[in-house]
């Protein structure tokens, strides 16, 4: 077991080489958000099963955050994509208050460069510095289980990354929600990532007797 100790919050007992990564489930991408994805918040009481689920395991749970500055190339007004959304410190860019995340979460932040788009997770960082990947490989994951906000930019980024990495990726189907900028775009990204080597869960797989 790796005992990981934390200033300000819970110690982190690894037992398992599985974690759950919780992506962008944040005010501004919930429905009244500055980006808000139409069924957004409904996958936070599902994640929290999820939540549950990995606590009892002993496995390791990260949440990231978009976190822009207020000028960033990612904004439509310099340049950009998007309306104006998840400034830092602010309430767009705090956490649904339907999901219930843990002490022991490991919370990181991304989208700070004021030059760059940056969806990926492993683009994220906590108040350290330090990444995701060196996280993951600190603490000896093998499997990565995706779930959040949006199914057709931070989550299919993060997954792709994930299985460049080498680790085994599962997107919680469940429990993902997508921008749909064009109608497909959630479907596509699945299709892209399952046809890459993620594979589709969903809560029942974990939850069903006889499983392995
Ligand atoms: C995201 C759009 C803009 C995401 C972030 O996290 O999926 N999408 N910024
Ligand atoms: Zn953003």
């Amino acid at each position: 077991m790796f005992v990981l100790q934390r200033a300000g919050s819970g110690d982190i007992r690894v037992k398992s080489k599985k974690a759950l990564l919780v992506v962008d489930v944040q005010n501004d991408f919930c429905p009244g958000g500055a980006l808000g994805v139409p069924a957004g918040h409904k996958i936070a009481p599902v994640i929290n099963k999820y939540i549950r689920i990995f606590l009892k395991k002993k496995s390791v749970i990260f949440a990231t955050r978009d976190w822009h500055p207020v000028r960033t190339k990612h904004f439509k007004d310099f340049g950009g994509l998007w309306p104006v959304h998840c400034i830092q410190n602010t309430l767009g860019a705090a956490f649904h208050p339907e999901l219930k995340l843990p002490k022991e979460a490991i919370l990181l932040y991304k989208g700070m460069n004021p030059d760059k788009d940056s969806y990926s997770a492993f683009h994220a960082e906590d108040e350290s510095g330090v990444g995701l990947l060196v996280w993951l490989k600190r603490l000896g994951i093998k499997e990565i289980y995706i779930a959040g906000l949006a199914t057709d930019y931070c989550v299919k980024y993060s997954a792709i990354d994930a299985i460049k990495y080498g680790l085994k990726v599962k997107i919680l189907i469940d429990a993902v929600q997508g921008v749909n900028l064009k109608p497909d775009d959630s479907k596509d990204a699945i299709e892209k990532i399952t046809k890459m080597g993620a594979k589709k869960i969903k809560l029942t797989d974990l939850t069903t007797k006889g499983r392995k």
